[in-house]
């Protein structure tokens, strides 16, 4: 607190002991962390939100079938990959940056792609090696010789077994829980995919969370319908990877249990939700989950795919995108051809942050650690916050000469709690005359990471305005670039 500042608080109508703590400790409260406002993330969350992308690898009966949602009764004889090598599916994922995988271990069919001991409805019953294969442990393999997490999807759903919906299903799906998490090494996180499964009561749910969490303590829970108290991350109530705007990480639990009425809370969050538990934005590359070859024309293209970036790892989400093996048993080239330019699109793009090195100027600085530069440091444990009463605050890049660019992105202290929930970022070159950035004006949330794109602007300066908040400002970073891909390795 400067002089000015001091003089300002005194002359204002406070109580004696306000005054008095006013003269008192402002050192100490320069250099103090900002409190925690509301909910916030467990380990878990925030490691998952650092993925920013995760790969979905649908395969199985459905594949051979060739439809997305098998009766259950396809004959284990039609599965037969000629070709499969998941090495393959985490080459294409290196290729597009992409450092977490889950794969479809069942699907509803009740097809399993390992060979459980607790149905014969799977690939022992299968010619592919002669029934001694095992796609879980090829999958779980390529991805620690890869580096990439492996995470597991386990249909609750199962229109195969004759127990589903029972006691005794229960029993099944535990067991075959207990397979996965114990034989394959870490699994890191569990997708309960709520399709279909609204006879799975929380009785189920809870003994199964009881599983996961003695078995893989670290492992993330994607949760839906009943399994709504478990939920590390929640379903965003489409299946297009479209994040709400606004997209809170709280949300009230209810809204995920009863989702069919609450598809709007799902994709938006709700501000004042009781509970942290972010959007994972689940959408295929192609229009189906699983591999169908007339499909092959209908690749998402690279533009939409840059779209669907900004619209869910943008949107404080985390993006879930579907990569269907062929019969093969490998990733088609057009799709992986596709993945790798987006990844390069989002390193030639976001590479130079033309906001680095900026003069920065705020209304309110906390001071101490928590300085303006720190937005552009890349650094992981910095940060810039106000003072403790600054709910709102005004934040000017002087660039010093003028610049052109057409994505801005804005990140939170996530670890402090959703806090920001009114900003805008305008654009001047004489420092009096501010253009708003209509894709960027009243705005609403930020949390992990806020992306906007727009028609190229040319200026000095950049201003970011938070507008209102729940608890004093606390930002990671901001940055604004010139859209460009990177050129192949
Ligand atoms: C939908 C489920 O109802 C939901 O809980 C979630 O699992 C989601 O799928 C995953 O995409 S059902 C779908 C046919 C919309």
């Amino acid at each position: 607190m400067d002089f000015k500042q001091l003089v300002t608080q005194i002359r204002r109508p406070f109580s004696l002991i306000a005054m008095a703590f006013v003269l008192i400790p402002p050192a100490v409260n320069a250099q103090t962390a900002p409190l925690p406002i509301g909910p916030v993330p467990n380990a878990r969350q925030i490691e998952w939100y650092h993925r920013e992308i995760i790969a979905f690898f649908h395969f199985g009966m459905n594949t051979f079938a060739n439809v997305n949602e098998g009766d259950g009764t396809a004959n284990p004889q039609l599965f037969n990959p000629t070709a499969l090598n998941c090495n393959q599916w985490t080459s294409v994922l290196k290729g597009a940056g992409i450092t977490t995988a889950i794969f479809v271990a069942k699907h509803a069919d009740g097809f399993c792609n390992w060979p459980t001991a607790h149905t014969n409805y799977s690939v022992k019953n299968s010619p592919w090696k002669d029934g001694k294969g095992d796609v879980v442990r090829e999958f779980t393999d390529a991805c620690k010789a890869a580096e990439i997490k492996a995470a597991i999807y386990l249909g609750p759903h199962d229109r195969h077994d004759s127990r589903y919906g029972t006691p005794d299903y229960s029993d099944y799906y535990a067991n075959q829980l207990s397979e996965l998490l114990r034989n394959y090494g870490p699994i890191w996180e569990i997708w309960w995919d709520g399709a279909g499964a609204d006879q799975i009561t929380s009785v189920f749910y809870d003994r199964w969370a009881d599983t996961v969490r003695k078995l893989q303590p670290n492992c993330v829970v994607f949760g839906t319908k009943n399994s709504y108290r478990y939920a590390d991350c929640r379903w965003i109530g489409n299946e297009s990877g479209l994040s709400g705007d606004p997209c809170w990480s709280t949300i009230n639990p209810v809204s995920i249990r009863d989702e069919a009425a609450y598809i709007t809370q799902l994709n938006h969050g709700e501000v004042d939700g009781t509970a942290y538990i972010p959007a994972e934005a689940d959408v295929s590359i192609r229009p189906s989950w699983f591999y169908h070859k007339e499909e092959d024309a209908h690749v998402k293209s690279v533009a939409a795919l840059w779209d669907l970036y900004f619209n869910s790892v943008g949107h404080n989400s985390v993006l879930l995108l579907n990569f269907p093996p062929d019969k093969r048993g490998l990733i088609p080239a057009i799709d992986s051809v596709r993945a790798d330019s987006l990844h390069r699109l989002i390193n030639g793009t976001f590479k130079n942050n033309l906001a680095a090195g900026a003069t920065i100027k705020s209304l309110h600085p906390r001071g101490g650690n928590y300085k303006a530069a720190s937005m552009g440091d890349n650094s992981e444990s910095t940060y810039y916050a106000t003072t403790d009463n600054a709910f709102t605050d005004t934040i000017t890049f002087n660039l010093g000469k003028k610049k052109t660019f057409d994505v801005l992105m804005l990140q939170e202290v996530i670890e402090l709690g959703q806090r920001t929930t009114g900003w805008s970022v305008d654009y001047s070159s004489d420092g009096k005359n501010w253009t708003p950035i209509p894709e960027a004006t009243e705005k609403q949330a930020i949390g992990y990471k806020w992306l906007v794109k727009f028609k190229p602007v040319t200026a000095s300066k950049v201003r970011l305005r938070i507008t209102s908040g729940k608890a004093c400002v606390a930002i990671h970073a901001f940055g604004i670039y010139k859209e460009q891909m990177a050129t192949p390795d």
